[in-house]
C-alpha cells in the first residue's frame, strides 16, 4: 500500500482541472481530419478508467497497435484467432469511430510458415500468392463493412526507392503489391485501402511511393491514400522536407493520412527508422529523463509538435486522418526503440493520462479561430 499511495494520490489529483476540458481534440478538429490513436487489447476493456477517457473524449479513429497483424490472426496455417481484432472493431463501433486495419501484407510480425513449406523451403510464386489471397479476403471480409480502410501493404520501399527484399519480393516480384490491393478490394469492394510506410519524406522513397501510386490507378486498382507514419524526433525531419512530401503524394492522386505519429523527445544520434530490428545498446546518457522532462526540452517539444500540427491543419484539404501511434507516454512502443528501457516522452498525452500544453493550446486555438469563421459567415 506503501508503494501504491504515492501513485493513488498522483493519479487522483492528476490533470482534475483539464478533466472536463471542453471541447476536445476531436471536437476541435472536426472539420479538419479524423484524430486517432493506436490501441492495445489491455485498453478496450476500460478496467484502465483514465485511459479509457482520455480515447473516447479525445479520438474519433482508432487502429490496433498489433493484434491485426498476421502473426497473431494466422499464427498457423488456416488458424484464424480473432478475439482481439472482434473486441477491437466493436469498440470502435460502440464509440462511433473512423476503424482502420493495421496491416495486411508486412514482412514483420509474420508467422513463420508464410514463405516456407513442409521441408522449410521457400514456396513456389503460386503458393504464396494463394497463401496472401486466402489471408487478404478472410480477415477483410470479415470485417466487410466494419473496418473503413485497410494499410494493405506496410514498409515495402527502402528510403533509396528500392524495393526491400523481403520474402515477398524474393518471392513475387514487385507484383506482391499489386497483388495484395487487388485482393482485399475483392474482399470489401467498399473499403479504402492505403500504402503506408515510414520515412515517407525521403526523396528516394517519396518518388518510389508516387509512382507506385500511379502505377496502381493506371492498372485501375483502387488505392486511396498513402500514410506516413511519422515517427520522428526532436532533430528531424524539418516541417519543409515532411510537406514536400504531403504535397507529391496529394498530386500523385491520393489523400495523405499521417498514421502512426510520435516524436521521441530523447537523445536520437542514429539514422531515423522505425525498423525494429535496428535496435540498439542501452546507455545512461542516452536516457537523460528518467525523473521527468526537463522544462527548457518539454517548451521545445510542445512547440515543435505544434508546428507540426499546425503543418497538417493547413494541409487538411489533403490530409483525412492524423492518428498518433499510442494514447499516453508511458506504454509507447519508443520507450523501447531503438534502445531498451528508456523513458521518453513522444505522444500528447503523458504518464498520468494529461494532456501536453500543446493540446490545450491546439484546442484553444482552433475553438478561437472556429468561432472567427462561423462569425464571418452569418
Ligand atoms: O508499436 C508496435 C510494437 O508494439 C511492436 O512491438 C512492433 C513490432 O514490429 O510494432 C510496432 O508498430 C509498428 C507498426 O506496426 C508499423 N510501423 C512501425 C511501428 C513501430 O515499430
Amino acid at each position: 500500500m506503501k508503494r501504491i499511495l504515492p501513485i493513488l494520490i498522483l493519479l487522483l489529483s492528476s490533470c482534475a482541472s483539464q478533466k472536463h476540458y471542453e471541447p476536445t481534440l476531436k471536437s476541435a478538429l472536426a472539420d479538419k481530419f479524423y484524430i486517432g490513436t493506436a490501441l492495445s487489447p489491455w485498453q478496450l476493456t476500460g478496467r484502465d478508467s483514465l485511459a479509457h477517457d482520455v480515447i473516447t473524449r479525445h479520438f474519433n479513429a482508432i487502429v490496433p497497435e498489433n493484434c491485426m497483424k498476421s502473426m497473431y490472426l494466422q499464427p498457423r496455417e488456416g488458424e484464424f484467432r480473432f478475439r482481439d481484432a472482434d473486441a477491437f472493431v466493436r469498440f470502435g463501433e460502440e464509440h462511433d469511430m473512423f476503424v482502420t486495419g493495421h496491416c495486411l501484407i508486412w514482412h514483420s510480425q509474420l508467422p513463420d510458415w508464410f514463405f516456407v513449406d513442409e521441408a522449410g523451403r521457400d514456396v513456389s510464386p503460386e503458393v504464396l500468392r494463394q497463401r496472401m489471397r486466402s489471408h487478404i479476403t478472410t480477415v477483410v471480409g470479415r470485417y466487410k463493412g466494419r473496418i473503413k480502410g485497410w494499410d494493405v501493404v506496410n514498409e515495402a520501399i527502402m528510403e533509396d526507392g528500392s524495393y526491400r527484399k523481403s520474402k515477398f519480393y524474393e518471392i513475387l516480384g514487385e507484383e506482391f503489391i499489386p497483388l495484395a490491393f487487388q485482393y482485399a478490394h475483392e474482399a470489401d469492394p467498399e473499403v479504402e485501402l492505403y500504402y503506408n510506410d515510414y520515412n515517407m519524406y525521403f526523396p528516394g522513397k517519396r518518388e518510389a511511393v508516387c509512382r507506385l501510386v500511379r502505377e496502381l490507378k493506371a492498372r485501375g486498382l483502387r488505392i486511396d491514400a498513402v500514410g506516413m507514419q511519422g515517427h520522428i524526433d526532436m532533430f528531424g525531419p524539418s516541417i519543409e522536407e515532411f510537406e514536400a512530401s504531403i504535397n507529391a503524394y496529394a498530386e500523385a492522386g491520393v489523400k495523405v493520412m499521417i498514421t502512426e505519429f510520435d516524436m521521441s523527445a530523447l537523445p536520437s544520434p542514429w539514422h531515423r527508422s522505425a525498423n525494429i530490428s535496428d535496435t540498439i545498446s542501452y546507455e545512461q546518457r542516452m536516457n537523460p529523463y528518467t525523473q521527468g522532462l526537463p522544462e527548457a526540452v518539454s517548451a521545445q517539444w510542445n512547440e515543435r509538435m505544434m508546428q507540426y500540427m499546425q503543418l497538417f491543419i493547413a494541409h487538411a484539404d489533403d490530409i483525412t486522418r492524423v492518428t498518433l501511434w499510442g494514447v499516453c507516454d508511458g506504454n509507447s512502443w519508443r520507450n523501447g526503440f531503438p534502445i531498451r528501457g528508456r523513458t521518453d516522452y513522444p505522444l500528447l498525452f503523458d504518464r498520468q493520462y494529461c494532456p501536453k500544453p500543446v493540446v490545450n493550446q491546439l484546442i484553444e486555438e482552433l475553438t478561437a479561430s472556429n468561432k472567427r469563421a462561423r462569425s464571418k459567415r452569418k
